[in-house]
C-alpha cells in the first residue's frame, strides 16, 4: 500500500493504528484504518442512524392524539430531536466514504437493519411514556458508553445526542408517573405498557455476549466500550428502582434481587428477537413501507434544495 509516497507495510500501519487506540486517541476520517474497522463502523453507525429515523414513526402516531397542548409540544420536540440525531449519524457515517443515498438504498433493500424495538406498535398514550422512559433509557445507557468510542465523528455525534436523550428519558418517565397518580384505568394502562415494552427494551442491547459475533473485535478496537450484557445489566439496575418508585411492576417472574441491590433478569425470548430482527415483527413491513413512501414523496424537496444550493454557489 502507498502511504504518503512511502511504502509502509500493512503491519506498520496496523501497529500505529492500534497504538493510537491504546492511547485513547481518536481515529479520524483521513487516518489509515483496517478494512474490518471501517466496515464495522459503516454497519453500526448507519444502523444507528436508521434507528433514530425509523424510531420517529411509532411516536409520530400519537402527535395528533396527545392528551394536552403541553404534551403535544413536548412530543413534537422529542420526535424532531430524533430526526436530528439521524442527521448527525448519517453525517458521521458519510465520513467513512459511503453516501447517504447509498445508506438509504441499503435500508430500503432490506440490507441494513435498525433497532428491533421500533417494530412494535404504540397502542395508546401510555406507550409514549414507556418509549421515552424505557426505549430512550436503554438507548442512552448504550450511547453514554459510545461517547468514548474510538472513531472521532461517531464519538462527537454521541456527545450531542446524549444531552438530548436524557430529556427524552425524563419526559417518558413523567408520563408514566402522572398516569400512576391517576385513575385505576390509567394505572392499568401504564402497567400494560411496561408489560409490553420491558422485554423489547432489554432486547435492544443485542444478543448475550456469548452469542454476539461482532463484540470481540469491536471491543478490541474500542468501537464498543462495553458489552451487550454489561449495558443491559446497567439498564435494569437503574430502571427497576424507578419502576418501583411509582408503583409499576417489572413483568419478569424470574427476576432475582441480589444482596448488593442489583438485579438479574429472567430469560429473554431470543426466538422473538431474531424473528423481529429478520423482518417478521408486528410492524416491520409497515415501518419500511412508510419510510420508502416518505422518501419518494420527499424527492422534490431534496431536488429543490440541491438546485437552490447550486444557484447559491454560482
Ligand atoms: N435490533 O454481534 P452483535 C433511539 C444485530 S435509537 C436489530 O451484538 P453489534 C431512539 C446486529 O446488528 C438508538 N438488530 O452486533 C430513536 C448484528 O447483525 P449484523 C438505537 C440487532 O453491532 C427514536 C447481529 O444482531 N441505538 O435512541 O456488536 C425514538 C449480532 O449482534 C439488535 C443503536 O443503534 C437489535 N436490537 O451490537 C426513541 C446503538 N441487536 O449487522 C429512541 C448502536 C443486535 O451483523 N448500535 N442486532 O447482520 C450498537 O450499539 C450495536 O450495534 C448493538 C449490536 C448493541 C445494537
Amino acid at each position: 500500500m502507498i502511504h504518503a509516497e512511502t511504502k509502509i507495510s500493512e503491519e506498520k500501519l496496523l501497529e500505529h493504528f492500534e497504538a493510537k487506540i491504546e492511547a485513547e486517541e481518536k481515529i479520524e476520517p483521513r487516518d489509515w484504518m483496517p478494512d474490518a474497522y471501517r466496515q464495522h463502523l459503516i454497519r453500526q453507525i448507519s444502523q444507528h442512524a436508521h434507528s433514530e429515523v425509523i424510531g420517529m414513526q411509532p411516536e409520530g402516531n400519537w402527535i395528533t392524539r396527545s392528551p394536552s397542548l403541553r404534551s403535544k409540544k413536548i412530543l413534537l420536540a422529542k420526535i424532531q430531536d430524533e430526526g436530528g440525531h439521524g442527521l448527525y449519524l448519517y453525517s458521521a457515517a458519510e465520513t467513512l466514504g459511503v453516501s447517504r443515498d447509498q445508506y438509504i438504498q441499503w435500508l430500503h433493500e432490506g440490507k441494513a437493519k435498525y433497532s428491533s424495538v421500533f417494530n412494535y406498535p404504540t397502542l395508546n398514550w401510555a406507550d409514549i411514556g414507556a418509549i421515552g422512559w424505557l426505549v430512550d433509557g436503554a438507548a442512552i445507557t448504550n450511547q453514554v458508553s459510545l461517547q468514548r468510542t474510538s472513531y472521532g465523528p461517531y464519538s462527537r455525534a454521541m456527545v450531542r445526542i446524549c444531552k438530548e436523550e436524557s430529556f427524552h428519558q425524563r419526559q417518558g418517565y413523567e408520563i408514566m408517573w402522572r398516569m400512576m397518580e391517576g385513575t385505576k384505568e390509567q394505572r392499568q394502562m401504564a402497567q400494560d405498557a411496561i408489560n409490553r415494552w420491558w422485554w423489547p427494551a432489554l432486547m435492544m442491547f443485542g444478543p448475550h455476549d456469548t452469542d454476539s459475533p461482532r463484540t470481540s473485535l469491536a471491543m478490541k478496537w474500542k468501537i464498543k466500550r462495553e458489552s451487550n450484557d454489561n449495558l443491559r445489566e446497567k439498564f435494569i439496575n437503574k430502571t427497576i428502582p424507578q419502576a418501583e418508585h411509582i408503583g409499576l411492576v417489572v413483568p419478569d417472574n424470574k427476576l432475582v434481587r441480589n444482596e448488593d441491590g442489583t438485579f438479574k433478569h429472567g430469560d429473554i425470548n431470543w426466538d422473538e428477537f431474531w424473528a423481529v430482527v429478520n423482518g417478521n415483527g408486528p410492524c416491520n413491513q409497515q415501518r419500511l413501507e412508510h419510510h420508502i413512501r416518505a422518501h419518494e414523496e420527499g424527492a422534490w424537496v431534496r431536488e429543490t434544495a440541491l438546485v437552490a444550493n447550486l444557484k447559491h454557489k454560482k
